[in-house]
């Protein structure tokens, strides 16, 4: 081969193999192509991912020592790769019973107002500890959030579940429910439609435990084909084993039976992956899982970040394992 000639297909394939790494490629023209993971800086936990008309939406935990946690910042996003912060959403400046461990933020927008449930003050013992779980109200998915009770919702531990973690479930019949827990034990409560407070259930009941074997924290819930899929943590959230597992039922109630993990850790990207939400792209059968881990170099059990990754069913409708990867996912703009 003349050397001009073998210059020119050394030359070829040098591009062909760039333009087919999207990480190179997106690069070289300027405009991110994919969100990399973690998909923005700083140490978030918890997230909550929702869509709110042409936006991608999170709501994370600010990973911080307790004392510390008394705020959360969003983040938004319209297309998953491209995000913008909104520092402080919610402080405890605000909400006069927290003072502190504001966690896992749950947002549901309903008659043009956005409700964000929190926890806060991490209570210990419901006879000597002011905290729970709150509602903040805005008008706006960036705040700022009011006091919207001017008390916790749930303040005492019922069925053994510490009132933490809350996730707000919208059933196909329009009722919502919350669904919420940690200590290993998880209650769903039908709310009032004004979120005011709950409406007993027809055995007179107002919780109803609906904890699944493995089950720890960071429940969420979401319907796919008729099929009510239950997702929840499981290992110790400052540890290398937290990760996520899942079940499927015909009822918001279950029984839910646990059928596997589907997220943890991966000693080449990330330890620690768990307390996740899920978002499907609207119309479409394309899901994301949002969740959080561990760089590889932290051991700080706060030291976690907020990372995006595809996540997807087989033919009978179980959640594939999630592979976490180190370059996120690609655009994904909302139409
Ligand atoms: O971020 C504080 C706590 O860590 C959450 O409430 C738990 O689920 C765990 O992720």
């Amino acid at each position: 081969m003349k050397k001009t000639l073998l210059i020119a297909v050394l030359l070829s394939s040098a591009l062909t193999a760039f333009s087919q790494n999207p990480a190179a490629s997106s690069r070289k023209s300027g405009k991110k192509t994919l969100s990399g993971n973690p998909v923005f800086p700083g140490w978030y936990a918890d997230p909550e991912a929702v869509i709110f008309g042409k936006k991608y939406w999170i709501y994370p935990t600010y990973s911080a020592p307790y004392n510390q946690q008394v705020f959360m910042d969003a983040f938004s996003s319209p297309d998953l790769v491209n995000w913008t912060k909104h520092p402080r959403i919610i402080d405890t400046t605000a909400i006069k019973w927290a003072w502190r461990a504001m966690w896992a933020p749950a947002i549901v927008e309903k008659g043009g107002k956005y409700y964000l449930f929190f926890g806060a003050n991490d209570i210990q013992d419901d006879k000597k500890d002011v905290g729970g779980i709150g509602i903040g109200v805005a008008d706006n998915p960036a705040g700022p959030f009011r006091d919207y009770l001017g008390k916790p919702l749930v303040d005492k531990i019922i069925n053994g579940a510490q009132p933490i973690d809350q996730y707000v479930f919208k059933d196909k019949d329009g009722q919502y429910y919350l669904i919420y827990g940690g200590w290993r034990h998880c209650n769903i409560a039908k709310l009032k439609d004004d979120f005011t407070g709950f409406v007993p259930f027809e055995d007179g009941t107002t919780f109803k435990e609906i904890t699944p074997q493995g089950y720890v924290e960071g429940p969420i819930m979401f319907m796919r084909n008729g099929k009510y899929y239950f997702m929840w943590s499981e290992g110790g959230w400052t540890g290398p084993n937290y990760s996520v597992a899942y079940a499927i039922a015909d009822s918001p109630f279950g029984p839910f039976e646990r059928i596997d993990k589907i997220l943890q850790q991966d000693p080449t990207v990330a330890r620690g992956a768990g307390h996740h939400s899920v978002i499907q792209v609207p119309g479409k059968d394309q899901w994301y899982i949002v969740y959080h881990r561990r760089p590889l170099t932290e051991t700080d059990g706060n030291h976690r970040e907020t990372c995006i990754d595809r996540m997807e069913f087989d033919e009978k409708g179980f959640i594939k394992p999630v592979k976490i990867t180190v370059e996120g996912v690609k655009a994904q703009p909302l139409r």
